[in-house]
């Protein structure tokens, strides 16, 4: 089995971190390639950004196609393109939001999500809605740390820890998800420090991908993921 890990930004460092932690989980026999778009911004954190990178996300699904994949993981919180990727796509695609969430909510009565910058806190409420899970979206909290500064700043692990933590206590929930892929690596230690379940969508899309693929599921081509007629397009 196959899967791409598509990172919609364009940081290489990240992207092969996401890889990292995504071969860390998948089972044996399964073959994890992490990508990114040739072209778009570093990082993903705005809806500007979310409009800029889809175009990217979408070509490397359509790659994907021909290099012969078996399903595809969106590594971006915000799962941008997905619902695009799906069309285009006869294996599964998976946003790692979608995945966190729905991951989540089998661990606890209700969640917390941990973000990067406050600005991503409304579209983050948008998508639970847009899953069904937002009864059990407890609050979404930024820790005001940028995309790129997740690795630089010393200070990071520090501040997502207290921002988790103080998540837990003004939510009153007793799960944390995690969101952004850049927290990836973080998850094993925040869980050992915060003793309730933390959830990385990354792990969680990886496994659920593996998953669908081993049930032999894809995305359904009847009706609005059907492959969408190839329109000629006008200009550069
Ligand atoms: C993200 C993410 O997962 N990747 C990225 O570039 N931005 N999420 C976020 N909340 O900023």
């Amino acid at each position: 089995m196959r899967i791409k890990v598509v990172n919609p930004n364009t940081t290489a460092s990240m992207t092969a971190k996401i890889g990292e932690c995504a071969r860390a989980v998948s089972g044996q026999g399964v073959i994890v390639d992490a990508v990114s778009p040739s072209s778009g911004p570093v990082s993903i954190e705005s809806h500007h950004d979310e409009a800029m990178c889809a175009p990217g996300v979408v070509r490397e699904v359509l790659s994907g196609e021909v290099e012969g994949y078996d399903g595809y993981v969106i590594a971006c919180f915000g799962d941008p393109g997905l619902l695009a990727a799906r069309e285009v796509a006869a294996g599964p695609v998976v946003g790692i939001a979608e995945a966190a969430m729905r991951t989540a909510a089998y661990l606890g009565r209700s969640f917390s999500v941990v973000t990067t910058l406050e600005r991503t806190i409304g579209h983050t409420r948008d998508i639970a809605r847009s899953y069904g899970v937002s009864d059990l979206c407890a609050g979404v909290h930024a820790c005001e740390i940028p995309v790129v500064e997740l690795d630089s700043d010393p200070t990071a692990r520090g501040k997502i820890l207290v921002a988790c933590r103080s998540a837990l206590v003004a939510d009153g929930s007793d799960v944390v998800v995690l969101g952004c892929a850049g927290m990836a690596d973080l998850c094993d230690w925040l869980s050992g420090e915060l003793d309730v379940p933390v959830v990385d969508g990354v792990a969680a899309a990886v496994l659920t991908v593996e998953q669908l693929v081993r049930l032999g599921l894809g995305t359904s081509k009847r009706g609005e993921f059907a492959t969408p007629p190839m329109k000629e397009h006008v200009g550069s």
